[in-house]
């Protein structure tokens, strides 16, 4: 095969559009990567509209991490602390088929559970809803989601009555002013970041950004306006903003009185924010605030985008809210350059919120408390009424206090790693070292969470699957495979239909291919808010990438899809969006004197979550080599820290190790290291044997970006960063956590 394929970068939601050929292309030399193994040759597609032809390290370096260290075939052990045996995929199957039934007939369906991923194609994730939720009657998926985007999702959702970012790429050159909060943009959404850097530079003095960040990063460095904020004090800064907007006059009166509901409420709220407390509270001058609120207030035209420095906190769904109600007041949504505009994280993030990919939805936004909903579903999937139960399934640390409490029988984990990227890791392990039955479907071999499985499943990874994934502007774009599955690994979703036939599920699970599993999907979203009866791989792959609202063949996507809430109504029964009223509560955990400082956790532009592909390129890893704290000039001084003295930060619940950057990009009192180091990848690194687990009450998404930690010191000569490019180390693999 010499000719190209266009596909979607797998890696973060931006969802850049990539054209890729095989590395031996006839009168041209063999494509090969910087080792010098041939490689597939990867390109942006000029044609896909959400990226003209833009990417950024990690997709054009995601052909390098295809065949190495893959998991190839089944394995299987009696128990965690004996080796794997490679199995066939009939053992397996029969290995798990037998636990779901003895669990489901001893301890009930509650018992079994799924944890999923934003890194499945849609037809994956639908296929598991329709296992889990519909088949075996519990709604125990849930998916890493959970730590990502479900405070956006629940924000919309009560404010909006609907989940759906309502805004496009298209608004980041038409914006006069951005506003970003909580958003490394620059490193985490590199493409869109570009477009806006662009559209800021060209005009000017014009087009406002801000940032709100307590590290100066890279995108904050590019702003008109960072505000360095306290961690946890996003509610006061925004409430100090709308109060300055009220007093100022710079409110929409006739939007609010004609679109929405709850603003005298909200109003008593914000007036209780005057600037000077604000500013106080959050560390900043009262200049500053005010210079927020005026280029809010000025122009025409205000996109606030945002991410994890707001969604991973325990007022998560408030602060979402929160950043809303600024729009709503200001009648700053459904007009081009305008609007809420949430990032996603994962590549197909959003396709799990349309198939319902969370323990408390349902496929189409639909959600599992709504009887009608559940009823829709049942009968679509040919199952008895009630089938599906109507409480909301485990959150992932609820299946983590499951396992503890001994009420999960079967756990199956699939394209997340949570041996890494879970809070209070120590905790997490214990709880997944104690699961008398976990099946793990990954595509490489060795991961962290490797260690806690029972059956180890090969899965086909992008590339060797075809299916579909949606952005953060909501297109949808086909990723079609263009290269043969390894050994013997096979898509996610075949292997959930298959375990599902095997359960006696034939009629549910009838499938020839990927394309019947969404033109399938497709019919659940008819008439919801998510509307893609319109879409097929088909059309997809004939027309390219379409954006939803999709309803139907004749649709031409552009004019009608591509911005949400044109009309000013919104999905609640009255057609109002609503205001949310909401107090700072502040952290979780507070720094104190024992822990004096707050640590806050995020990622490098280079490197993937925990490295299984970005830990395998040879460029990422030169870039950034090792994990590392940075700390203010001033606290550092005080401890006598100096660049790369080693530092061991420790909080309640563990101690991790870390050499030090001491940079004026932190802010006093915080401290900031990278996700990406787990076990595998260095030693006593992990920033999350340091989290804890509360969750915002709403979304129940854990507090991953702040908790109190205490620095020491450490004078011994420990280790070079040559030492971290030795790693991974496969003896890591064997350590059991002390249990
Ligand atoms: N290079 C790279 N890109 C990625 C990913 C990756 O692993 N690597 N992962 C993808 C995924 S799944 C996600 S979810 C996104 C995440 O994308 P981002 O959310 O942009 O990334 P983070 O670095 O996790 O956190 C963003 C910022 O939040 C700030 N922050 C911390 N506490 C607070 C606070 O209290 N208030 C405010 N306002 N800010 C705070 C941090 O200082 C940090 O700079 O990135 C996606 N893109
Ligand atoms: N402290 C702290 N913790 C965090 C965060 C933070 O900001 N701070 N961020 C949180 C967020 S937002 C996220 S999204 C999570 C991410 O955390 P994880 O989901 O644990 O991270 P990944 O490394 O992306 O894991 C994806 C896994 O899926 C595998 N995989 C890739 N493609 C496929 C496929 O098609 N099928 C299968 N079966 N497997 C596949 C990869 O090999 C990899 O092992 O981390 C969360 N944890
Ligand atoms: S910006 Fe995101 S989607 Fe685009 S190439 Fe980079 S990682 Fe891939
Ligand atoms: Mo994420």
């Amino acid at each position: 095969m010499t000719d190209s394929t266009k596909t979607l970068c797998p890696y973060c939601g931006v969802g850049c559009g990539l054209e890729v050929s095989p590395p031996a292309q006839p009168g041209k030399p063999v494509n090969r990567d910087s080792q010098g193994y041939p490689t597939w040759k990867v390109q942006g597609d000029r044609a896909h509209p959400s990226s003209q032809g833009m990417v950024c390290v990690k997709g054009a370096t995601i052909a390098e991490s295809l065949n190495k260290d893959r998991l190839l075939y089944p394995m299987m052990r009696e128990s965690l602390d004996r080796p794997f045996q490679r199995v066939t995929w009939e053992e397996a199957l029969n290995a798990i088929v037998n636990r779901i039934q003895t669990v489901r007939f001893t301890q009930g369906p509650e018992a079994i559970c799924m944890y999923g991923s934003g890194q499945f194609q849609t037809e994956d994730y639908y296929i598991a809803q329709k296992l889990l939720k519909g088949c075996l009657g519990t709604n125990n998926f849930d998916a890493n989601s959970r730590l990502c985007m479900s405070s956006a999702v629940a924000g919309y959702i009560q404010s909006f009555g609907a989940d759906g970012p309502p805004c496009c790429y298209d608004d980041l050159d038409l914006t006069d002013c951005a506003f970003l909060i909580g958003t490394n943009t620059a490193e985490c959404h590199p493409i869109i970041f570009n477009r806006l850097r662009k559209h800021h530079k060209k005009n000017n003095g014009k087009v406002k950004m801000i940032v709100v960040d307590p590290r100066r990063t890279t995108t904050a460095e590019a702003a008109d306006l960072h505000l360095a904020i306290q961690p946890g004090t996003d509610i006061d800064l925004l409430n100090g903003i709308a109060h300055l907007l009220l007093r100022w006059g710079y409110i929409n009166s006739e939007f609010i009185d004609e679109c929405t509901s709850g603003f005298p409420a909200y109003a008593d709220v914000i007036r209780q924010y005057p600037p000077e407390l604000v500013a106080r509270k959050c560390g900043i001058k009262v200049d500053e605030l005010e210079m927020a609120a005026r280029y809010w207030g000025e122009s025409k035209r205000v996109l606030s985008m945002w991410s994890m420095g707001v969604n991973q906190s325990s007022e998560g769904t408030a602060k979402v809210r929160t950043i809303i109600n600024l729009h709503l007041m200001t009648g700053q949504i459904g007009n081009p350059g305008a609007g809420p505009f949430s990032l996603t994280g994962q590549p197909n993030a959003m396709g799990g919120r349309e198939a319902g990919g969370l323990a408390h939805l349902l496929p189409g936004y639909r959600v599992v408390k709504n009887a009608v909903h559940r009823a829709e579903i049942e009968q679509f999937w040919g199952l008895p009424a009630g089938r599906i139960s109507a409480a909301p399934g485990l959150s992932v640390w609820e299946m983590i206090t499951g396992l503890e409490a001994g009420q999960v029988g079967f756990l199956w984990v699939a394209a997340t790693n949570p041996a890494v990227s879970m809070p209070d890791l120590e905790r997490t392990k214990k709880a997944l070292w104690r699961s008398p039955f976990t099946v793990y479907q990954d595509a490489y071999y060795p991961t962290e969470t490797a260690n806690y499985a029972h059956v180890l499943l090969p899965a086909a990874q992008w590339s060797e699957k075809t299916g579909v994934m949606t952005n953060s502007e909501r297109r949808i774009t086909l990723c079609s495979a263009f290269r043969e599955a390894p050994g013997e690994a096979r898509a996610d979703w075949e292997i959930f239909a298959e375990v599902g036939r095997r359960l006696g599920f034939t009629e549910q699970f009838k499938f020839a291919n990927s394309a019947e599993v969404y033109a399938e999907f497709v019919q659940l979203t008819r008439k919801r808010p998510c509307d893609m009866t319109g879409v097929s791989h088909e059309r997809l792959a004939t027309e390219g990438p379409q954006q939803w609202p999709c309803p139907d063949r004749s649709s031409s996507a552009e004019s009608q899809s591509q911005r949400l809430y044109t009309d000013f109504r919104f999905h609640t029964p009255d057609g109002r969006a609503r205001f949310g009223a909401y107090h700072s509560r502040g952290l979780a955990e507070p720094p104190d004197p024992d822990y004096p400082f707050v640590l806050t956790i995020g990622r490098l532009y280079g490197h993937w979550h925990t490295q299984t592909r970005t830990g395998r390129i040879e460029k990422i890893r030169q870039m950034h080599p090792n994990p590392f704290i940075e700390i203010h000039p001033r606290d550092a001084g005080k401890l006598g820290i100096q660049e790369d003295t080693w530092v061991e930060v420790r909080s309640r619940r563990g101690m991790a190790r870390f050499p030090a950057k001491v940079t004026e990009a932190i802010a006093p009192g915080t401290v900031f290291v990278p996700m990406h180091w787990g076990a595998l990848w260095a030693e006593n690194a992990e920033a999350n044997a340091l989290t804890h687990p509360e969750a915002c009450p709403d979304s129940l998404e854990p507090e991953l970006k702040a908790c109190a930690v205490k620095l020491v010191p450490i004078t011994a000569d420990i280790k070079t960063a040559d030492t971290f490019l030795q790693y991974p180390k496969s003896s890591m693999l064997s350590a059991s956590p002390s249990v």
